[in-house]
């Protein structure tokens, strides 16, 4: 089915590249606490990508939001949102039907009261973990595009990785109408490249 056309867009997935699951979590579910529309339409997708990664023994990473009670981001501290992904609790769990292989690396963020936590590298350990497996190019998706993915693929870019966009697994907040939108043109100007799942072969 019209390979020819299509072989430019093609990616071919090998060493030095790595998925990162971003903040694929209850809170973030339709029905959650800090509900991203359609959020759990990014699940399938994911799947498919961890399975593309795990047949070929490509490492797989994952974030997850993990406040305290009082972190500073929730309304009642003068924050923006409403609580959301308390450490331990169900909602801050990974979404049910997120088929991450259990030995993949979790790495918390926004666990400290004044650290909002948005990127996933402001745990110095995902950057640390990744350098040990010789990522060079990373592959990153999930919840929610206007805030941990847009800041996280940021600072992926800034590190010099190369960051590929799941532009089919992300969901945005859009607290303002256009902020998902506004979001991806700007990890795409930053250097991120846009790609779907059915690019990778
Ligand atoms: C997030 C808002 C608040 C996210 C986390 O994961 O994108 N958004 N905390
Ligand atoms: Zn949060």
């Amino acid at each position: 089915m019209n390979n020819k056309k299509n072989n430019a867009d093609k990616i071919e997935l090998g060493l030095g590249d790595a998925l990162l699951v971003i903040d694929i979590q209850n809170d973030f579910l339709p029905g959650g606490r800090l509900a991203v529309t359609e959020g759990d339409q990014v699940i399938p997708v994911m799947n498919n990508y961890i399975d593309c990664f795990t047949q070929r023994q490509l490492p797989v990473f994952a974030t997850r939001d993990w406040h305290p009670k009082n972190h500073g981001s929730f309304i009642k501290q003068g924050g923006p949102w409403p609580e959301h992904c308390i450490a331990g609790s169900t909602g801050a769990e990974f979404a049910r039907g997120l088929h991450l292989p259990a030995t993949v690396p979790v790495f918390s963020t926004g666990i400290e009261v004044e650290n909002d936590g948005y990127s996933g590298f402001e745990n110095p350990d995902l950057n640390k973990q990744l350098q040990q497996f010789g990522v060079s190019r990373l592959f990153i998706g999930g919840l929610a595009t206007d805030y941990c993915v847009l800041k996280t693929v940021c600072d992926a870019l800034d590190l010099n990785y190369q960051v590929l966009l799941l532009t089919d697994a992300i969901r945005a907040v859009n607290v303002h109408r256009q902020d998902g939108e506004q979001a991806i043109n700007k990890m795409i100007l930053k250097g991120a490249i846009p790609i779907t799942l059915a690019m990778i072969q």
